[in-house]
């Protein structure tokens, strides 16, 4: 094995054997995956989640370690998780808890433990999904907690009240299809949440991640945030850069295949709310591209399937969240200059590294190990085709994972990673051997701090002036 400080060593000699014209890139990240997670029952296992995973160049993931509203404490979840783990990863992995009982237990005595001793320095919460979310007095409370102990608040932002009106009045008319879930979650419901997950982080000057965003409005508050300083960052994901809402309705042979499609944000509308996001992607609004890789079967009676109740579709009952942990690099690689001429490349290299790897590194404390090419990093990689060879038109049957079916069926790549390297061992080789590395060479990773990556703590707010918080903060 080729050992840590070598990563350039590692280039040089893949260079001369095999690498020639081609691009070598770091190895992806992926800060939002969902493996063997309890509250998706047939999403992928570790085996088959960072199988796809290396197989579509990342090299490491952050998984979700979800505590359920009756756990009293935090140990017995991350035992859990290593147990659904240990030993199955192809790839390294850390973990992000979801919290959905902060007692003050949890946030005064178990997380400056995890963060120092586990290594986990990120949280998940969120502000819809009766069994999960949190009042704005959780949130602050969280962001406190976290802000003190250098740990990143991830936030899934939608009003959870106006999405329970609208599927109340939606099953009251009868409109139970999967294409009434993009109508049932609007806009609105994600900006609204996000500007008041702004707005709290900035009373008490705390760092906050929004993940998964769709929404032009909303990726406009975290810009104004972000010009005023405020450490607000911001993730995007594939399926809002590349699908809409039209994937939702019947198609051809089987009415219910628009469950294939829910996500939650959902698939927006028009092809101008794709546009604003790519806005967001090239003027550097957002910090992260994730899969947020939520898999469940659809031909499954466990899976997708479960919101067809007595044979009639039911949205509100189909699991929410999407498969693409392999496709997620060669997706966004695609709209490089690397494949693209000049006047379509939707960005340029730097930031698709900075995207997929190198930002989710820094912000989710892997900086100095992970996410860039330089001496004393992992000699972690993905080694591109050389141009114009590579091509591929994604489909189910090429991939890894253990879901039946990828929403990005049929959408076509002019490159896919060829290699990738995961601390200097060869883990895939597309063109011989496909996965060639070992399942659980892949380790866990006890992260460190988070860096705050857009504005600073101590910025300029606007909701309190820094005088008025020392009165009680
Ligand atoms: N949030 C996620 O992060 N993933 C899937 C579904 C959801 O609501
Ligand atoms: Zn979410
Ligand atoms: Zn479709
Ligand atoms: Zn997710």
């Amino acid at each position: 094995m080729i050992e840590r400080m070598s990563a350039l060593e590692t280039i040089s000699i893949l260079a001369e054997r095999n690498a020639e014209g081609a691009y070598i890139t770091p190895g992806g990240i992926d800060s939002h995956v969902h493996l063997a997670q309890a509250n998706s029952p047939t999403g992928d296992g570790w085996e088959t989640g960072s199988r796809s995973a290396v197989a579509g160049g990342t090299t490491t993931v952050i998984a979700f370690a979800s505590q359920k509203r009756s756990d009293p404490s935090l140990y017995p979840v991350l035992e859990e998780y290593h147990g659904l783990s240990r030993n199955l990863s192809f790839c390294d992995y850390g973990f992000h808890f979801i919290l959905t009982n902060p007692t003050p237990e949890i946030l005064r005595e178990e997380l400056p433990v995890l963060a120092a001793k586990e290594g986990i320095t990120s949280v998940k919460l969120y502000m819809t999904y009766e069994p999960m979310q949190l009042s704005d007095r959780e949130l602050l409370s969280i962001m406190l907690a976290c802000r003190s102990l250098g740990m990143t608040t991830m936030i899934h932002a939608e009003n959870s009240d106006m999405i329970a009106l609208i599927i109340e009045g939606l099953e009251a008319h009868g409109n139970t299809a999967p294409y009434f879930h993009a109508i049932a979650r609007p806009r609105i419901a994600e900006d609204e949440a996000s500007y008041r997950a702004i707005s709290l982080a900035e009373l008490v000057d705390a760092p906050i991640l929004i993940v998964h965003m769709s929404s032009e409005t909303a990726m406009g508050h975290v810009r104004n945030a972000q010009t005023r300083l405020l450490p607000v960052h911001a993730e995007t994901c594939p399926q809002y850069l590349f699908l809409l809402s039209e994937h939702l309705k019947p198609h051809s042979h089987d009415d219910f295949e628009g469950a294939k499609h829910v996500c939650s944000p959902p698939l927006r509308h028009d092809v101008k709310d794709l546009e604003a996001l790519w806005q967001g992607i090239a003027n550097g609004t957002f910090t992260v591209f994730s899969s947020d890789h939520a898999p469940s079967k659809y031909d499954h009676s466990g899976g997708k399937k479960l919101g067809l109740v007595d044979g009639v579709a039911r949205f509100a009952k189909i699991p929410n969240g999407l498969p693409g942990i392999e496709t997620r690099m060669a997706l966004l690689f695609n709209q490089t200059e690397a494949c693209q001429p000049p006047d379509k490349a939707r960005l340029g290299l730097p930031k698709f590294v900075q995207l997929t790897a190198t930002n989710a590194a820094k912000l989710y404390g892997l900086g100095g190990r992970k996410g860039s090419i330089a001496p004393g990093y992992d000699a972690d990689l993905v080694i591109w085709h050389p141009a114009g060879k590579g091509e591929v038109n994604i489909s189910q049957g090429m991939l890894h994972h253990g879901v039946d079916y990828t929403p990005f069926e049929g959408m076509h790549v002019r490159n896919w990673p060829r290699y990738t390297i995961l601390r200097g061992e060869l883990v895939w080789n597309k063109d011989q051997g496909g996965v060639v590395g070992k399942m659980g060479y892949g380790q866990y990773l006890r992260r460190g701090k988070g860096e705050v990556i857009m504005g600073k703590i101590g910025g300029v707010p606007r909701g309190m002036q820094e005088h008025e918080r020392q009165y009680w903060l």
